[in-house]
């Protein structure tokens, strides 16, 4: 089982992760894991933290001359925004040995609408919001992005390739992309300042994003994840708690601000006929059986059905605004503006990026619940020995499935 531990504050020394199950052999090393720590750090609407920070892993255990042990990983990202906190956020209680530098900071008590302030100080008896914001805090999301990205370097053994693109920012949306390849897909999304693979849409975001902040206004989207080179096969139909559409709502609605998931054609499918929903076959293509369409986005019965994965994340705006809503000092009662501190205008093209890393952590995950073995060789031998299996069966050329 692929599982992982992340900690750490967001103004904090550190963050840590321990990532366990990993198959042995796997070649991993920090720079396909920075990489994806950068594109996290970047998009039009960042505010001035990403200019204090340049996430890096360092990697402290489970690896060896480039690849894994079969051992637990452990990465360490470093807080660089840390030397200007060490004083409010101090570890040690004040002591002669540890005094306080400064005053000591003044308790934030008036909660942000949206942010997780009021729920986390009334659930942990907190009387310092900033004792919640600092968890709470989407900074936690560069562990994600560092486990996503070992989850897409086991993937991509097995050629499956996961991308994303920004599809909507606020009242802006993209054209939809029909008859694009995925390379394509790939570099205009990358090229652009907001993850927008339309580039008349990708301008007038970006002006919407300018607008937003001299209004002192946030701003939500929506981002679509694809990945390509699925077998048939990850996930479960048996279980509530194994099919793959609902492991993966769970992880991408677990991302700050995610409001709203939706699979292939989603929410349109209510309001459509089932002539016009679903996917039929043909005889076709290297299992002999072939879709005409994948308006279900990949999945059928919670399992992959070997169409490329379309899923799509609707992001609120952000809960800090620097026109700040109406809120309570909950030490005294009186209505008083929200607390506001730096924050970001538009983090969506961000969270496109969390939601390709979590994306890859759950198809790892199904991958070696169907594949797993203790070395990638293992993994590779039962991978091949499957697919082997079903291409013969479908297009019947297997003697055991045919007499069967
Ligand atoms: C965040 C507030 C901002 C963001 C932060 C998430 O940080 P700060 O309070 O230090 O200005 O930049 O995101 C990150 C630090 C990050 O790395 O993504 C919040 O309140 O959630």
């Amino acid at each position: 089982m692929l599982r992982f531990l992340t900690s750490g504050e967001s103004h904090g020394p550190a963050l840590l992760t321990i990532l366990e199950g990993l198959p042995a052999g796997l070649p991993i090393s920090a720079e396909p894991i920075n990489h994806q720590l950068r594109r996290r750090q970047g998009g039009y609407g960042r505010g001035a933290r990403q200019k204090i920070e340049t996430d890096a892993v360092e990697i402290l255990t489970g690896i060896r001359f480039g690849r894994t042990l079969g051992s637990p990983v452990t990465f360490l990202i470093r807080n660089r925004d840390w030397e200007n906190w060490k004083t409010r956020m101090q570890i040690e209680p004040p002591s002669e040995e540890a005094p306080l530098v400064a005053e000591p900071p003044k308790a934030i008590t008036v909660p942000r609408p949206g942010h997780a302030d009021y729920v986390g100080m009334v659930k942990y008896g907190h009387d310092d919001l900033r004792n919640v914001l600092e968890r709470s805090s989407a900074r936690n999301t560069a562990t994600l992005v560092a486990v996503g990205a070992v989850s897409r370097e086991l993937l991509g053994q097995f050629g499956v390739r996961i991308i994303s693109h920004v599809v909507r920012i606020g009242a802006e949306a993209a054209e939809t992309m029909s008859d694009i390849t995925a390379d394509e897909l790939f570099e205009r999304s990358e090229e652009s300042l907001v993850r927008c693979a339309d580039p008349a849409a990708s301008e007038r975001m970006v002006a919407l994003i300018d607008s937003a902040k001299r209004r002192g206004d946030t701003l939500g989207g929506v981002f679509e994840v694809v990945a390509f080179g699925l077998p048939v096969g990850l996930g479960s139909y048996v279980h509530w708690d194994t099919k793959i559409d609902g492991r993966l709502a769970q992880a991408l609605m677990s991302v700050n601000a995610i409001k709203g998931v939706e699979i292939g054609m989603g929410f349109e499918t209510a309001a459509t006929p089932g002539s016009q929903v679903h996917d039929e076959f043909a005889p076709g293509g290297p299992t002999g059986v072939q879709r005409l369409s994948n308006r279900a986005g990949g999945t059928e019965g919670g399992v992959t059905n070997g169409e490329p994965l379309v899923i799509r994340a609707a992001m609120k705006p952000i809960a800090t605004l620097m026109r700040q809503l109406g809120s309570v000092n909950l030490q005294t009662g009186e209505a008083t503006p929200a607390f506001a501190e730096r924050s970001d205008v538009c983090a969506v093209p961000a969270a496109a990026v969390i939601g390709e890393a979590m994306v890859a952590i759950v198809l790892a995950q199904a991958f070696l619940e169907k594949f797993g073995g203790d070395s990638l060789d293992e993994i590779r031998r039962n991978y091949d020995s499957f697919l082997s299996t079903y291409h013969a069966a479908s297009s019947g050329t297997d003697a055991s499935a045919t007499a069967a």
